[in-house]
Order: structure tokens, then C-alpha cells, then sequence
């Protein structure tokens, strides 16, 4: 029934889209010749794959009202949630071609794009938010955004995923021998497979749109991602066991199409770059308070959690991963972020 109504929605958002697109030619042409028309609103399109009631989707909507407010009301945000526009990797591209205008992706498929952001997906990287904010938000997570505007790609700022953990519906994950032979979906990412490969799993990527599906089907036997996403995903209705492993920090980058971007005045341009600081600042907290709130909400949905593992046994399980990326993302890079935490 559930999904039902998931596939309903995306095509009723598809289809709006579609209107959006068809009547909307005025701020088009405005956009392509680099001119925004005065007193008109300009609306940016930005799509994510997570749900309405998600940390993304809410802090979207406040990023919508600080933009409006910081504009002047000449740019105006709308929100295409459940991955109704695409999987993260094909939002991505969508920017590229200036066919949609924004992006909030987690960095699973940006290293497709830019390989030195592999660097983030590194296992048990940040030992805290704190650490991973500050390499973020400093030279290092600039320079990582930088890179991607070869790719026609603008950043504007790093919000938040979390912290991520693993779920599964064969049994209580304990140690990391316990996740030997589990079919484990990931994203679509060189790091994460091959960290979970290291762990003894049998990595299986797949666009974030497939997966409900995948785990409801028996097609794989878990899945990782942050508290947030597992109760608003509903992931708890198909997973019986969850453990707070913490492997991989997930940043999330907020994209805007370069093309669009070099298509506003350069007050608009502030604007959102603005809000977008202030928005990721403001989605972080609630990130923080989504994941102690929602750990209880699904326990009480029967979720059996295991909240305590030796964290240390896992790490040196996924440390080869480090060896196999040093030259791709570079050793001083890696010494420099973990050495962030001490500063
Ligand atoms: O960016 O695909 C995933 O598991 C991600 O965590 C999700 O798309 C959020």
C-alpha cells in the first residue's frame, strides 16, 4: 500500500514538473540570458530522495524561506522529495545539463564526479560531528566543493546526512564477523563497497529509489543509513535489527547547476549562498535531535537495537580501505582531516 502511494506521488511530482516546465518559459529565457527579470520570482527546483517529514526535506524548507527573505522574494524554492525526479546520481547529472536546477545528495555518488571526495567516505574518518564540521566548513571542505565546479557543478555548502549505521533482518550484528556473507545494499560508492567488502559483506549498490523495494523483496538482507532516514524511510517495517556502528560519516553537499547558478545577479548569488550557511547550521541541529528522539521511536516499532559495539574491532576490520585509497584521494589529505580533531 505503502509503496503504492510512494509511486503515486512521484508521478503526480513528475507530472507537476512537467507543467512547471511547460509554462515556465519567461524565467527560463531570464535565466539563459544571464538576466533575472526584476519583479518577477525566480523558483528553484531542488530534489532529494528523502521523504517529506526528513531532516533534508525540513531543512530545505527553512533553506525556502531564508532565500526568499534574503532575495527579496526574487527566488523562491520548491522541493521535489522521493527521489520523484531521480536517484541522487541521476539528479546529479540533471544539473550538469541545467535540466534541474538544484541538489541535496549525500556524497555517495560524488566521488563519481570528483574522486578526491572519496575522502569523506572513508570508515570511522570523523570520530564526531564536531570533527567533521570543522574540516567541512574550513580549507579542506572548500577546496573538496571547488572541485566540483569542473564539473559544472556549484557547492554551496555541506549539510548533513549523519552518522551511519547498519540494519539488517537476519540477526543482531554484534561484532564484525556477524556481518559475514549479508547481502548489504550501499550507495553507489567505491569506498563504501569496498568497506564492507573488507568487513566480510557482500556489498550490493543500488540507487537509494530501489531499496525499500529490495528489502521488502528479500533482494538484499540490510542496508546502511543514518537514525533520520531509517524511521523516516520506514525501514523499520522491513529490518528487524539495528546496530549503532557509526562507520561512515555522510556528509550531504547542497548543488545548484552551474548553469543556473551563472544565470543570476549577483545578489541572488549571495543569497543563496548565504542561506544555504545558515540553512546547513540549522539542519544540522536537527539532525542531532531527529537521531536521539527517533532511536526510541523505533525500538518501539520493534526494532532490536544494538547501541553498544566495539567500534575499535570494526575499524581495524575496514583499515586496508585506507591503503587502497591513499593514492586516489592522497595520504596528507587523509593526516590532515584526522588530524583536524585535535586543533
Ligand atoms: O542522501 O542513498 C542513501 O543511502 C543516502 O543516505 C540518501 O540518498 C541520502
Amino acid at each position: 500500500m505503502k509503496n503504492v502511494k510512494k509511486k503515486v506521488f512521484g508521478a503526480f511530482a513528475a507530472l507537476s514538473l512537467g507543467a512547471l516546465v511547460a509554462c515556465g518559459g519567461a524565467d527560463q529565457e531570464a535565466s539563459s540570458n544571464g538576466e533575472a527579470a526584476s519583479g518577477e520570482t525566480k523558483t528553484l527546483q531542488v530534489g532529494i530522495t528523502l521523504a517529506e517529514d526528513s531532516h533534508y526535506y525540513k531543512g530545505l524548507e527553512h533553506f525556502g524561506e531564508l532565500v526568499e527573505e534574503k532575495s527579496d522574494g526574487e527566488l523562491a524554492i520548491e522541493i521535489f522529495p522521493n527521489g520523484s525526479l531521480g536517484g541522487e546520481r541521476d539528479m546529479v547529472e540533471s544539473l550538469q545539463v541545467g535540466s534541474l536546477d538544484m541538489v541535496l545528495s549525500s556524497t555517495g555518488p560524488l566521488g563519481g564526479f570528483a574522486p578526491e571526495i572519496n575522502v569523506v567516505d572513508l570508515p570511522f574518518l570523523f570520530e564526531s560531528r564536531e570533527h567533521a564540521y570543522k574540516v567541512l566548513d574550513g580549507e579542506i571542505g572548500q577546496e573538496l566543493l571547488t572541485n566540483l565546479e569542473d564539473q559544472s557543478l556549484k557547492g554551496l555548502a555541506w549539510w548533513e546526512n549523519g552518522f551511519r549505521h547498519v540494519t539488517n533482518s537476519e540477526r543482531a550484528i554484534e561484532k564484525p564477523e556477524d556481518l559475514k556473507g549479508l547481502k548489504i545494499r550501499t550507495m553507489e560508492n567505491n569506498v563504501h563497497q569496498d568497506s564492507f567488502k573488507a568487513l566480510g559483506a557482500d556489498p550490493t549498490p543500488m540507487s537509494f529509489t530501489e531499496l525499500f523495494t529490495a528489502l521488502q523483496q528479500g533482494v538484499v538482507d540490510g542496508q546502511e543509513n543514518p537514525v533520520p532516514i531509517i524511521s523516516t524511510s520506514r525501514f523499520y517495517e522491513v529490518q528487524d535489527h539495528l546496530t549503532l556502528t557509526g562507520h561512515f560519516y555522510s556528509p550531504a553537499a547542497l548543488l545548484v547547476s552551474s548553469q543556473v547558478f551563472d544565470g543570476l545577479t549577483e545578489d541572488q548569488q549571495q543569497a543563496l549562498q548565504e542561506a544555504a550557511v545558515e540553512g546547513a547550521e540549522y539542519e544540522r541541529e536537527l539532525v542531532a535531535e531527529m537521531e536521539e528522539e527517533m532511536i526510541s521511536g523505533l525500538k518501539d516499532e520493534g526494532m532490536n537495537v544494538v547501541e553498544e559495539v566495539d567500534k575499535k574491532a570494526f575499524q581495524k576490520a575496514t583499515e586496508s580501505v585506507y591503503d587502497e585509497y591513499a593514492d586516489q584521494v592522497g595520504e596528507d589529505l587523509i593526516k590532515k582531516i584526522q588530524d583536524a580533531v585535535n586543533e
